[in-house]
């Protein structure tokens, strides 16, 4: 059985409790549940954390035995030379996720630390993103 985690960065936490005109009204908990059902045929873990070097510690740690990691890094994506970093050194394949379109946002939100060494980009589609995302390891 394939190995995949979630990671998640700072405020994803707040999933479906602020601002759900753009991120929605669903907790990244619940729909994690329906993903895991879904998808019963991976095995599929969860992380967040608000902090840089954790999110750094945590790909350290998975990115040298699981088989993929579905990445929203979020604001870090804008900042983060750490986290760009680590994804080039580890060897796990990681699909980078936004549920928003971040091209259709602020300009700094058009650039990534995370997209050139990712495998690949999905964007804009709502929590359905790491739906995605997810089916990308289908292989
Ligand atoms: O669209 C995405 O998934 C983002 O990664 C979300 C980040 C944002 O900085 C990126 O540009 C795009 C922000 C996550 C904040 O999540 C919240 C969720 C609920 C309420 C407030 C913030």
């Amino acid at each position: 059985m394939k190995k995949l985690i979630i990671i998640n960065g700072p405020n994803l936490n707040l999933l479906g409790k602020r601002e759900p005109e753009i991120y929605g009204s669903e907790t990244f908990e619940d729909y994690f549940e329906k993903l895991k059902v879904k998808f019963n045929y991976f095995n599929i873990e969860y992380y967040q954390s608000n902090i840089e070097g954790e999110l750094i510690d945590k790909i350290q740690e998975v990115g040298f035995s699981y088989d993929g990691i579905i990445l929203n890094a979020a604001a870090y994506t804008h900042t983060s030379v750490g986290i760009g970093d680590a994804i080039k050194a580890i060897s796990t394949p990681v699909v980078e996720v936004h549920i928003s379109n971040t091209f259709a946002r602020e300009e700094f939100r058009h650039q990534s630390f995370i997209s050139p060494n990712a495998k690949g980009v999905i964007l804009g589609f709502g929590m359905s993103s790491y739906d995605l995302a997810i089916q990308s390891f289908i292989v």
